[in-house]
């Protein structure tokens, strides 16, 4: 008798496969599979020169997942306000440039998306382990809403919570896997989102020590 014929979580699919959430929101499923150990070596090499941190918001509170960057420009929040930086306020050094397999996969999938080729100069690298989260919020710190966001998730799966322009408007879950790359713009690029306090589910295909137990999530922006 199979017993998992009711999981409570599908197995991820391995094909890829391409989910329009909107006319200006794609899921490719599985996109970024094949160079995700490659990826994931470089970003631990990148980390080395600027690891991941818990920053806090410009309130003092302490935010849950762990980040750092790469890319020309940083994401950097504290009592000073949201912004992107071109140094690593902990090393004071620039942030160490954008792993090339990153890049050509992001802008692939810009490509594949319908949207004009995006200046990827801020790559936003968040590490999420069980029980963290992140609150439903607008990336609205870059000064051209009109290029997209590229998102590519690694390790567990997690649950995306798409909103609406309003706060308060309902959101769609969505469930975002290993390899996955997120595409959004246009009409939907001021939604509101988040991510669910990270479970334990179906582990990726592959082992690597950042995603053990853990989601590494990189969202590329045009910032200025
Ligand atoms: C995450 N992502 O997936 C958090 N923002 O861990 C985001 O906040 C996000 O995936 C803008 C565009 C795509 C995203
Ligand atoms: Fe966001």
């Amino acid at each position: 008798m199979n017993l998992d014929l009711f999981p409570e979580q599908p197995a991820p699919s391995t094909e890829a496969e391409t989910q329009w959430l909107s006319e200006s929101a794609v899921i490719f499923r599985a996109k970024a599979s094949l160079e995700a150990p490659g990826i994931l070596n470089e970003i631990q090499t990148l980390l080395e020169h600027s690891p991941l941190r818990q920053m806090r918001t410009p309130n003092g509170k302490l935010i849950a997942v762990s980040m750092s960057n790469c890319g020309a420009l940083g994401w950097v929040s504290d009592a000073r306000g949201y912004r992107y930086e071109a140094q690593d306020p902990l090393t004071q050094q620039p942030w160490p440039s954008l792993p090339a397999q990153i890049h050509k996969l992001a802008a692939q999938a810009v490509r594949e998306a319908g949207f004009a080729p995006l200046r990827a100069e801020a790559c936003l690298i968040n590490r999420y382990t069980l029980g963290v989260g992140m609150g439903l919020h607008q990336d609205r710190d870059e000064h051209d809403f009109t290029a997209p966001i590229v998102s590519l998730s690694f390790g567990l799966p997690a649950i995306f919570l798409w909103g609406g322009l309003n706060r308060r408007d309902k959101t769609q879950t969505i469930i975002l896997n290993h390899g996955d790359i997120l595409v959004w713009g246009g009409a939907d690029r001021l939604r509101y989102h988040g991510i669910r306090p990270l479970k334990q589910g179906t582990p990726p295909p592959i082992t690597h020590p950042l995603i053990n137990q853990a989601r590494i999530n990189c969202t590329l922006r045009q910032a200025r």
